[in-house]
């Protein structure tokens, strides 16, 4: 486990500029606990730049995806580049919302992640499995082929990549896995960085993702392997957001 956790908000397609406030009043209060954590927020593209703004130095702001081209004819689609431009230092890449809505590959997954790599923003690559492969016994074996084939072939440095598991279950549904469920996948997703990165796997973090809130954060944080949180919800309002760096 990491020495800092990585907690990171995912705003979704939720907030117009009167929501910058929430990020202002996050900004002011995560460095209290700057020795114990990174702290993310991911607005909408629309919001990037006035998150940056009010962010200060604290609280990093990053994007919700990536186009795998740098520039190019490729309408409504936004790029690492101009994430990085705006200040971005982090993108979510492969949410299952993404997967599962515009039918993005591991492969596609992947060609967003070294996108990223390319400008120096770190990707969050998200995984997960849905409820009828976890009944049928097959969450462990989808979830890590899914991280050994979204992840970027090499690394340069240590934790130049974070994962995010996130059972698809467990999104948005006030349901969480249970703490012996997320360990065990956390486990199997540490030997599939380290058999794909060697020894630099270890410095990977694993968040974990799905309904997390105040109420569950402080028993998730300090799951075995766990080292962060992407928190969708109870990100939108800094109330929750801080109380969940709370449970740090
Ligand atoms: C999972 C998560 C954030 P929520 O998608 O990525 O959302 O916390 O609302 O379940």
């Amino acid at each position: 486990e990491k020495n800092k956790k990585l907690i990171a908000g995912n705003w979704k397609m939720n907030g117009v500029q009167a929501a910058l406030k929430e990020i202002e009043q996050i900004a002011a209060k995560v460095g209290d606990y700057a020795d114990k954590g990174t702290f993310l927020i991911c607005p909408p593209a629309t919001l990037l730049a006035g998150a940056r703004a009010v962010a200060g130095d604290a609280l990093h702001i990053g994007a919700q995806d990536c186009h795998s081209a740098t520039s190019g004819a490729f309408t409504g689609d936004i790029s690492a580049q101009m994430i990085a431009d705006l200040g971005g230092s982090f993108v979510i890449v492969g949410h299952s919302e993404r997967r599962e809505g515009h039918n993005e590959s591991n492969e596609a997954v992947k060609a967003k992640a070294e996108a990223a790599l390319e400008q120096g923003i770190k990707p969050i690559i998200c995984c997960g499995e849905t409820l009828e492969q976890r009944e049928k016994g097959e969450a462990i074996g989808f979830v890590t082929q899914q991280i050994a084939d979204s992840t970027p072939d090499r690394l340069s440095k240590d934790g130049e990549i974070a994962i995010a598991y996130e059972p698809i279950w467990a999104i948005g549904t006030g349901k969480t896995a249970s703490a012996d469920d997320v360990a065990e996948m956390h486990m199997a997703l540490r030997k599939t960085l380290v058999d794909k990165f060697g020894d630099r796997g270890h410095t990977i973090e694993i968040l974990y993702g799905g309904s997390v809130k105040p109420e569950n954060a402080n028993t998730l944080l300090h799951t075995q392997d766990v080292d962060g949180a992407l928190v969708g919800g109870a990100s939108l309002k800094a109330e929750s957001f801080l109380g969940i760096v709370a449970a740090l």
